[in-house]
């Protein structure tokens, strides 16, 4: 009689344990990212095993045709990455357009950019005793194959060491502008970027604002 008590107690004990494990088995979510022609991610979905994900809304491309999506989103089975495919459209004319550096030649950027759009500027080369200062040509609105070219200018140490936001003074926002810099928030070009390279070893690194914020802190009174 205990035995049977016991083996009833245990089966109690064990059933919702079963079927709680059963039930979470079943509720396994993937993770499915739609992802734009230029990386973007348009939506990123928990879609329960076997379930569809939902097409995301996808934003218009200019001169290109969109085509679809590369992979199958329904009956979700495994984390998924789709991609949105397009076609150039047959009205659509494409322009080559090559960014180069001036000083050593080298090819940038080497783009195919649809008639009346803007090209996308490649990071500059750094070259020892100059400053880029811009582009030899505006690329904003791209109407025919073009070369475009790095322009800079000798680097004059001229400014204030360490004003970066150039404002006269050598503050905390100046390492912040430095670190924007670093983490390619935003360009420091011309006197700027002089001044940003507070040890003059022609690098605009985080140690540049580090110098900066000692200044700042006093615990260094000059660089
Ligand atoms: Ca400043
Ligand atoms: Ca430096």
């Amino acid at each position: 009689m205990k035995k049977k008590l016991a083996l009833v107690l245990a089966i109690m004990l064990v059933l919702p344990l079963v079927f709680a494990n059963v039930s979470f088995a079943a509720e396994e979510y993937f993770t499915v990212m739609f992802i734009n022609w230029d990386g973007g991610v348009l939506s990123q979905q928990q879609v329960l095993r076997g379930e569809d994900a939902v097409e995301p809304e996808i934003p218009e491309r200019i001169g290109y045709d969109f085509m679809g999506w590369d992979k199958d989103f329904h009956n979700v089975q495994s984390n998924l990455f789709i991609h949105s495919v397009w076609q150039l459209s047959e009205e659509t004319t494409l322009y080559h357009v090559q960014f180069v550096d001036s000083i050593d030649g080298t090819i940038l950027s080497d783009q195919d950019v649809v008639e009346g759009q803007a090209a996308i500027a490649p990071k500059p080369k750094e070259h020892e005793g100059l400053v880029f200062v811009g582009w030899s040509a505006s690329f904003a609105e791209i109407k025919h194959h073009m070369q475009i070219f790095t322009v800079y200018e000798e680097a004059k140490p001229e400014g204030l060491l360490g004003d970066a936001d150039l404002n006269e003074k050598v503050e905390a926002a100046d390492a912040t502008a430095i670190l924007r810099h670093v983490a390619q928030l935003n360009t420091l070009e011309g006197q700027a970027a002089i001044n940003a390279d507070v040890d003059i070893n022609n690098k605009i690194e985080a140690a540049d604002a580090t110098l900066v914020l000692r200044f700042v802190a006093g615990l260094i009174t000059e660089f």
